[in-house]
């Protein structure tokens, strides 16, 4: 068994936190109320969200960051020493693409290595732009996968880890291969 660490992520409001407090129950968050005059929720996560879970076999440690770039820094150390990450956006709102965008490619700049998954979230929405359209706004690699996702559904919520988990474990192979060492490592 393995102690994975995956950091949830994604620009305000694509359900960070939602998808964090469904998989784990009790999860720490951070959430205060939103202050500005145009806001589509009430409050808003302004340092991280934190769960344990037991995923495939393996413990997961999930750290939400904040979507708000004025709380960018924490999203640096966030990803100190993460296995892989899952990029949110939330696929009802097409506003929030260039915003997601300006962040994936913060994001990616910042651990080029790292596997991840984006998440098109809020698919069980009937208005929702398709996993393809948010693919292309998004110009996410060809290798890398676009989930949809419904983070009030745990069965959804599990899918997405598993497949970021499977990732991770693929993908650290092919290094070990890469390097001509033996995997000698007890399962
Ligand atoms: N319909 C639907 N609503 C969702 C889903 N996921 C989250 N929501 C709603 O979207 C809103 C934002 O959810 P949060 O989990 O607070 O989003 P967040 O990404 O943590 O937001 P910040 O921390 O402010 O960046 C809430 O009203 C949730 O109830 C989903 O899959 N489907
Ligand atoms: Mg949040």
């Amino acid at each position: 068994m393995k102690i994975y660490k995956i950091v949830v992520t994604g620009p305000y409001n694509a359900g960070k936190t939602t998808l964090i407090k469904t998989i784990c129950g009790e999860a720490l968050t951070t959430d205060k109320r939103v202050l500005s005059d145009d806001q589509v929720k009430s409050t808003t996560t302004v340092a991280l969200d934190f769960g344990l879970v037991r995923v495939g076999g393996h413990f997961v440690r999930l750290f939400g960051t904040p979507g708000q770039s004025r709380f960018h820094f924490m999203w640096r150390v966030l990803s100190i020493g993460m296995d892989g990450y899952l990029f949110m956006v939330d696929s009802s709102d097409p506003t929030s693409l260039n915003e997601a965008l300006h962040m994936y490619i913060y994001f990616r700049s910042m651990n080029p290595k790292t596997v991840h998954i984006v998440s098109a979230n809020k698919y069980d929405k009937d208005k929702k732009l398709s996993v393809e359209a948010i693919r292309s706004a998004l110009k996410v690699p060809e290798t890398t996968p676009v989930y949809p996702t419904v983070a009030y559904d745990k069965e959804s919520v599990v899918k997405v880890l598993e497949a970021l988990i499977n990732l991770i474990e693929t993908d650290r192979s092919i290094i070990i291969k890469q390097r001509g060492l033996k995997n000698t490592e007890k399962q």
